[in-house]
């Protein structure tokens, strides 16, 4: 099964092995050729088109997460206790919350219906990005999306990967991976949302069905 920090161009060519993955992890792939119609524009503030753009948050809490119990109050599963950090950024997308968040550097497990391989944090992995996708009336995670992450500094790419569908006690179901930075400085991040590829319940008819671009600015500084 091909690694998710494989980059685009081996990625699609590993499309039919990563696509029995995403299966059975119940995700569809994020396309980044999938662009939204020229007429969504590519970018703005616009939470109804195929794209958003959001200003830097760095005041914003970490307070409520989906109703999915994060605290952090000494609590642990198997030893591990999260330690969020960062909002990067929050929009929301046709009743779609969008969040945007790090957490410190984690190992985490890919489990492709035989076998998990586990991946681990290096040296140079700066945090574990996580991309919460809700409902923002229900607060339930929305499964069986894709979620494309590209960081950018000064217009050069950082960063440019998959994220896995992820689940977590803490933090919910998300999308995520782990991430290098080159150190401490201003980033622009791009989150290209695949629309949900599954039956849906009447109240979702209308929604979520083109990709969706979001893109902010954050500042970054490594954790002393
Ligand atoms: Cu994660």
């Amino acid at each position: 099964m091909p690694a998710p920090e494989r980059r685009r161009g081996r990625f699609v060519s590993g499309a039919v092995a990563l696509a029995a993955a995403l299966l059975l992890a119940g995700c569809a792939a994020a396309d980044k050729n999938a662009s939204p119609p020229a007429s969504s524009g590519s970018s703005g503030g616009s939470t109804s088109g195929g794209s958003s753009s959001m200003g830097n948050m760095p005041g914003m809490s970490m307070g409520s997460n989906n109703g999915v119990a994060v605290s952090t109050k000494g609590v642990t599963v198997n030893g591990i206790k999260p330690v969020p950090s960062q909002v990067l950024a929050t929009t929301s997308w046709q009743g779609m919350k969008i969040t945007a968040r790090t957490m410190t550097p984690a190992p985490f497990v890919v489990y492709n219906g035989t076998k998990e391989t586990l991946v681990k944090p290096t040296s140079k992995t700066s945090f574990h990005l996580m991309v919460m996708l809700d409902d923002e009336h229900t607060g339930v995670p929305i499964p069986y999306a894709g979620v494309w992450a590209t960081i950018l500094q000064g217009g050069k790419v950082i960063y440019d990967e998959r994220q896995w569908p992820m689940l977590s006690a803490f933090m919910g179901p998300h999308y995520g991976n782990n991430v290098a930075l080159p150190g401490a400085g201003t980033y622009q991040l791009r989150l290209l949302i695949s629309p949900p590829v599954s039956a849906r319940h009447i109240e979702y008819q209308h929604v979520w069905l083109k990709p969706h671009k979001v893109t902010v600015s954050f500042h970054w500084t490594p954790p002393r």
